[in-house]
């Protein structure tokens, strides 16, 4: 109540005081109203036993058992690692250390893009929180865990109602050792537009304040004019600024001379006089081929004088190839993912590479026994979220011919499901590939591989072809992603757009050709909060407020499932997807010390209204439960 009061006060909400407190420790700030806190998440378990989750079919809750959660010494630190030497020596001295290393360094990448590629980004936070101890103690060597951005963030509030945030801080604490690293779409932020640049600079400052050590900065065009903002941003944080070169086409094929090898050299030097403290070669959908690997980090290596981190997606087969050839060249440092969560559409498997390079001059720092074991656990949760598993089995060598990224291939095939074009997923594929040379063979990633995809369903669903979108254009609805790109909205592909298509999509508006940022007024935070905090009607955090700054509606949503069901995100995640099978008994942790014993005893008959009493035992006390069935 005492907070409550200061933080209604006129004075409080003028900013007449200094709130950064509320910033700096937002922790204190989440005060869920105790009292029905248990009330709220039976609300929940109740409505998921009865209805089901979105993409989960429905049916008996399947017997997980216990992850295999390894044992580590907790009244032991873990030992240190790259985050010290960040904060002691600060980003240039970390890129001097990178450079002095033998060993080729690893990023582990199963905490963001291993389960983006292969689950739909939908691993909760309690799932990571739960292997993040044993985690910071047995891969203390790595270069560090790539585990935020992309789309977790939106997915988190968007399908898991869970605050991205309070996932980085949560692990930032329990991983004190190793950098953190996130994927950063540039001007785009973790979002699918081009944000003004207060936005970004703000987002930087404050995911640099909860947690991430290293951003990777790339931009869906490799327009290096559309990264510069958060590059500088980042270097104003005092954090390691990674610009990224995303790779497409093939510089093996003398065909394609739109992206050959000075193409990336040029976009390298350029990256490096904008102040980059290491250079990724962004390998997005694993299309670059082990001697283009070689040739590639080669020249680079002669071009620039920056640490190198190479980044794919194994969906060829081909990704340990790549980066054995990519370390004969001298790569510094490499991406991969445990075992369990590698390969097809992931990263390589680290211990897998590990023991392919024996013999080898360069070996990884790395502790394959531990990856091993890391791995089991991963082995055991994965089952967990089999629904969102793509299908895909084995690898696909037709990568190389419709080139779309690793991280968008299940994300494409469930929106294909959603609009009713699954059983036409062949042709969807092929679209894509066509739909790119149609664009002028741009760079794919997101958010310009998402329009690529949107104008492929587009296209398949209404029998479009190349021919018929030129004749029929003008009478044509286009998509608003792809009027986006074609206006410049996303910034400007290399060689510019195709002048005819461009004509019928815009249908006479004129496309910029300017930094789209420039023309951006700036978010007032400070009278968002404010906003925020009447709506909400609780304190607002500079986190909600970038949250809100960056995706209003799908805040707003997660704030009302927020009210309506409590912090979901502690909720075991059989349970979040199943709910509960009558007479099981499950325990969560509502807070650190504080656990509920909850049973489902009985499940009511629907009654006239379409609604179900269902009767749990929450620590002892039976508390009754109304659902709407709304089978
Ligand atoms: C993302 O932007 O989420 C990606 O993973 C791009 O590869
Ligand atoms: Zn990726």
């Amino acid at each position: 109540p005492f907070l409550e009061n200061v933080v209604k006060h006129e004075k409080f909400l003028s900013g007449e005081y200094d709130t950064s407190f509320i910033d700096h420790t937002p922790e204190l700030f989440l005060f869920p109203k105790r009292k029905d806190r248990g009330t709220k998440m039976l609300a929940y378990i109740g409505n998921v036993t009865v209805n089901g989750f979105p993409g989960v079919d429905q049916g008996e809750k399947p017997d997980f058992g216990k992850p295999r959660i390894p044992k580590v010494n907790l009244l032991e630190e873990p030992p240190a690692g790259t985050k010290q030497i960040l904060d002691e020596r600060g980003a240039d001295g970390l890129k001097e250390w990178v450079k002095e290393q033998d060993e080729v360094l690893v990023t582990d990448t199963t905490f963001r893009d291993a389960h983006q590629s292969l689950l739909a980004t939908r691993v909760r936070t309690v799932d990571l929180k739960n292997i993040a101890d044993a985690s910071a103690r047995m891969q203390s060597d790595l270069f560090s865990f790539e585990m935020w951005g992309g789309a977790t963030f939106d997915v988190a509030y968007r399908f898991l109602k869970e605050d991205p945030w309070m996932r980085l801080l949560t692990l930032r604490e329990k991983i004190p050792n190793v950098m953190f690293q996130m994927l950063l779409r540039a001007s785009n932020a973790v979002g699918y537009k081009n944000y003004p640049d207060n936005v970004i600079q703000e987002f930087v400052k404050r995911s640099a304040y909860a947690g991430i050590d290293v951003f990777r900065i790339f931009d869906s065009l490799n327009w290096v004019e559309g990264m510069e903002t958060a590059i500088q941003a980042v270097r104003d944080s005092g954090k390691v600024a990674e610009a990224a070169i995303c790779y497409t086409g093939d510089i093996l094929d003398p065909t394609r001379t739109k992206y050959d090898t000075d193409y990336y050299k040029s976009l390298a030097k350029e990256l490096e006089n904008q102040g980059a403290h290491i250079l990724a070669i962004k390998d997005m959908a694993g299309l670059l081929k082990p001697e283009a690997a070689y040739r590639l980090i080669s020249e680079l290596k002669d071009t620039v004088d920056l640490p190198i981190h190479l980044h794919t997606h194994d969906t060829s087969g081909n990704g340990i190839f790549q980066y054995a050839r990519a370390i004969e060249a001298g790569v510094d440092i490499v991406d991969t993912a445990l075992g369990a969560m590698s390969g097809l559409t992931s990263q390589p498997s680290a211990s897998s590479l590990a023991y392919a390079l024996k013999g080898n001059t360069r070996q990884l720092k790395l502790d394959v026994d531990h990856s091993q074991t890391l791995s089991h656990y991963w082995e055991d949760v994965r089952k967990y979220y089999a629904p969102f598993e793509s299908g895909m089995n084995s690898p696909h060598s037709e990568i190389y011919k419709h080139e779309m990224p690793g991280g968008q291939y299940s994300n494409l095939q469930q929106q294909a499901k959603a609009v009713g074009l699954g059983a036409r997923w062949e042709e969807v594929k092929e679209m894509y590939a066509r739909v790119n040379q149609m664009f002028g063979d741009i760079v794919k990633v997101t958010p310009s591989s998402k329009v690529v995809g949107d104008m492929a369903l587009f296209m398949v669903q209404n029998d479009l072809d190349e021919q018929s979108v030129i004749e029929k254009g003008n009478s044509i609805d286009f998509p608003d992603s792809v009027i986006e790109l074609f206006s410049g909205y996303l910034g400007q592909p290399h060689g510019g757009f195709p002048e005819d298509l461009q004509k019928v999509i815009l249908k006479g508006k004129e496309p910029i050709t300017v930094r789209p940022g420039e023309l951006m007024e700036p978010v007032d935070f400070d009278k968002l909060k404010e906003e925020l905090f009447h709506e909400l009607g609780r304190p607002v955090t500079s986190f909600d407020a970038l949250a809100h700054a960056l995706y209003p509606k799908v805040f707003k949503e997660f704030t009302d499932t927020a009210a309506q069901f409590g912090d979901v995100s502690v909720i075991d995640t059989p349970t979040f997807f199943y709910g509960m099978k009558l007479n099981e008994e499950i325990e969560v942790e509502i807070e650190t010390g504080k656990t509920l014993i909850l049973k489902l005893v009985s499940i009511g008959e629907a009654r006239a209204d379409g609604t179900r009493v269902l009767y749990f035992d929450l620590n002892g006390q039976q508390r009754e439960i109304v659902i709407k069935d709304e089978s």
